[in-house]
Order: structure tokens, then C-alpha cells, then sequence
């Protein structure tokens, strides 16, 4: 089964998305999510003028002997531009394998390990009450976990926090904007949001939060401590853990279950984190994360050191991803939780996907492959815009991690 031709689709439905799309002489063609949120244009680039020409006449069935092609084959390796093109081409090869075999992806990865998917989803508010309000729309909802994240008094803007009605969206039209941060207001705010989230809603509903990389490991290690009596799910990627010596500061003084992983691209970026247990969930995402090939390899070597997943799932992945992440959610069996924040109405006239939520899960059904599909006239009606996630400076003017 030979590889004939690709095409690398951008569209903007919304927001943008970058969707590999690989055709074979047997008729049948995968897809792949290649979209890296603000910098969809370089993914792009590496496909079309690296990956896509060394790609024609290989057999598609060797998905394994490809991936190391362009991962041990590239001199000059790893980093999120590159893996996000890699991961697009393994996910769209097996969304291909899975076609021609006519059974869903999560068979080709062993089966069936739970019928559906814990899930959690984004409560956010400009102010406390109005992030509470969310979680209880969310708990109406059937959500049994629900990440709450809300603006900090005397601080302009917040991460995470939905500006209008639509979905939480931070990535802005045109080049980065500039968003301000104070440390010192966060860390008096955010337990008095989670002793107060605890107080309305009780002690039975998975409650998450994120940091977004905000703080130095004696803040991180300040607030997971602070945050230990409201009992959270997990902290999110309490500090940017490229130094992953960090977190054993943090973990030294506290038994709040950590997150971290989404913005990192192999194995190499958690070896010591797993190794020394330095975090209970792993979220680094197929679709930036080297596909199903290299995420096989990491969860599980993370679930020989009882570390779970709880993959990535902002609305920056596509249904693609989404979808692939379902089926892998299903089938191993150190599955933590799903993030699942529901993409706008506008992108379903792209995308017709196989995911259903119900009473806090999703599931896929048993359309062969990944089960996504693209609908390329569709998506020309929706060029791409340029698009930026903001960078954050500190209330003294100092620039900090976004
Ligand atoms: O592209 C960046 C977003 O995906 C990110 O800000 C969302 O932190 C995020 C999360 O946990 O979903
Ligand atoms: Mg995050």
C-alpha cells in the first residue's frame, strides 16, 4: 500500500486548523492533526517541504519503520514544530491502517480497557462568582470533573478565562498581544476560589486548575500546599517545567496530584518527572507528542511508575486529535482523564467527527480509523487567519511565562 500524495489543508473555521491528509494507491486516505497554535505556518512548511516529498512511494503499513525515519533520520530532531508534523503524519498512517483492516483505531491499540471516557471541562469567570456560577452549569451538565479558573481581583486579564459567551479561546487574531500578571494577587486569590468552590459544591466533584507555568518552584511548591485541604483532581503545570529537577521542590512539600506535559514533544521531556515520580499525570497530546506511535511508548513507561495520562484537549487541537485521543483514552490502562473543551458549532461544518458526551464521558463509535472526517470545499470557506497566543509581562513591567 503505497503513498501517492498528501495534502496539508489550513482552514479557519473560528479558529485555525492545519489537517495533514495522506493518500495511498488502495483508495484510502488518513488524516492527521498538524495544527500548533500560533504557528500553524511553520508545521506547514516542515510538511510540505521536508516531510510530504520523502513520504511518496513509501508502504503505508509501516507505520513504526516511517516514524523513525523522520524522528532517528533528521539530524537536527525534536521540538514542536517538528513533532507536530511527524505526529500528524503516525496519526493519519494509522487512521489509514485502520480503514483498510475496517475496525476503529482503539482495536488496533489492544481493545477496549473502559466503555467510555472521564472527562473535565472549563469553568472559568471574571471574578469568583461568576466562575462558580460555571461550575455549577457544568455540574447541571453531568460533569464529574471541571477545571475552575477565574480573574484575580486587581489583575487586567487571566488566563483560561471565556471573554464573551463562546468557548475559552486565548490564541487573538494578528501578532502576540501583551497580557499582565502578578504572582503575589494569585496566590492570595486562587485557595479562597477553591475553598470557596468546595463550600458550594462539596467534596465529591473532581476540581482541577491550572497554572499555566506562572510560578518559580517556592511559589509552586507555596500553592500546592496552600491548596491541599480543597482536595484538587490535579495542579496543572504548577511551574515551566523544562528544568524537570524543579519539581522535586514542589513535590517535597506537598501531596496535591500534579499535571504537566502539554507544551512538550518526546519521552526525553519527562524522563526524571517519571522516573522519580515527580507527577501524577502526563499530558503531553498525540497530535504535538510524536502520534499513537511515540505516545505507546510513553504511557507506557509511565504507567511502570503508576503516572496516568490526561491528555491535552483545548479547543487548538482539532476533532482529529480529539477523536484519536478518545480511542487511546479507551484502550490503556493508565487512562486518567480526558480534557474536553467543546469546539465552536462553526467547526463541525468542517469536521464531521464519531465522539459523543454523555454523563460526564466521551466515547467514539466503531467508524474504522480514527473515524474524522474533513470536507475540503467546506474548509476553503474558511481561510486561514493569522493568529497569536498572548505573551504576559508582570504588573513591574517584567516579561514572564504565558
Ligand atoms: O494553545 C494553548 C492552549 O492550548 C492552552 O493555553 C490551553 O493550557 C491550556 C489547557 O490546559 O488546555
Ligand atoms: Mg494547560
Amino acid at each position: 500500500m503505497r503513498i501517492t500524495h498528501a495534502k496539508v489543508i489550513v482552514c479557519c473555521p473560528g479558529r485555525n486548523f492545519v489537517t495533514l491528509k495522506l493518500f495511498t494507491d488502495q483508495g484510502v486516505y488518513g488524516l492527521g492533526d498538524a495544527t500548533l497554535n500560533g504557528r500553524e505556518k511553520a508545521v506547514v512548511a516542515y510538511l510540505e517541504e521536508h516531510c510530504i516529498p520523502a513520504l511518496i512511494g513509501r508502504d503505508a503499513r509501516n507505520i513504526e519503520d516511517i516514524w523513525h525515519y523522520f524522528y532517528r533520520g533528521a539530524y537536527f530532531r525534536r521540538g514542536p514544530v517538528a513533532l507536530a508534523a511527524l505526529s500528524a503524519i503516525d496519526l493519519a498512517l494509522w487512521d489509514i491502517k485502520g480503514k483498510a483492516l475496517g475496525t476503529p483505531l482503539y482495536n488496533l491499540l489492544g481493545g477496549k480497557s473502559r466503555q467510555t471516557a472521564l472527562v473535565y471541562a472549563h469553568a472559568s469567570g471574571k471574578g469568583m462568582s461568576e466562575a462558580l456560577e460555571s461550575v455549577g452549569r457544568f455540574r447541571d451538565l453531568g460533569y464529574k470533573a471541571i477545571r475552575v479558573q477565574a480573574g484575580v481581583p486587581d489583575v487586567p486579564d487571566t488566563y483560561g478565562v471565556v471573554q464573551g459567551s463562546g468557548a475559552y479561546e486565548p490564541a487573538k487574531r494578528g501578532i502576540a498581544h501583551e497580557e499582565a500578571w502578578d504572582t503575589p494577587k494569585y496566590l492570595r486569590f486562587a485557595p479562597k476560589l477553591f475553598q470557596k468552590a468546595r463550600e458550594t459544591y462539596g467534596d465529591e466533584l473532581l476540581l482541577l486548575h491550572d497554572v499555566h507555568h506562572r510560578l518559580t518552584p517556592i511559589e509552586a511548591a507555596r500553592l500546592a500546599q496552600d491548596l491541599e485541604p480543597f482536595r484538587l483532581f490535579w495542579l496543572e503545570d504548577p511551574v515551566a517545567a523544562e528544568l524537570q529537577e524543579s519539581l522535586r521542590l514542589v513535590r517535597s512539600h506537598s501531596t496535591t496530584p500534579i499535571a504537566i506535559g502539554e507544551v512538550f514533544n518526546t519521552a526525553f521531556d519527562f524522563t526524571t518527572l517519571i522516573t522519580e515520580q515527580l507527577i501524577d499525570y502526563m499530558r503531553m497530546p498525540l497530535c504535538h507528542g510524536g502520534g499513537i506511535t511515540h505516545l505507546q511508548k510513553v504511557a507506557a513507561f509511565a504507567s511502570l511508575y503508576h503516572v496516568q495520562t490526561g491528555f491535552h484537549g483545548a479547543t487548538d487541537l482539532s476533532p482529529v486529535n480529539l477523536a484519536a485521543s478518545i480511542h487511546f483514552d479507551l484502550a490503556i490502562n493508565n487512562f486518567g482523564i480526558q480534557e474536553y473543551m467543546l469546539h465552536a458549532d462553526i467547526v463541525r461544518d468542517v469536521f464531521t467527527t464519531n465522539y459523543s458526551y454523555a454523563d460526564g464521558g466521551l466515547t467514539v463509535d466503531d467508524t474504522p480509523g480514527i473515524g474524522v472526517d474533513i470536507d475540503e470545499d467546506r474548509a476553503a470557506k474558511y481561510p486561514y487567519q493569522m493568529a497569536s497566543l498572548p505573551v504576559a509581562r508582570k504588573l513591574d513591567g517584567t516579561l514572564w511565562n504565558w
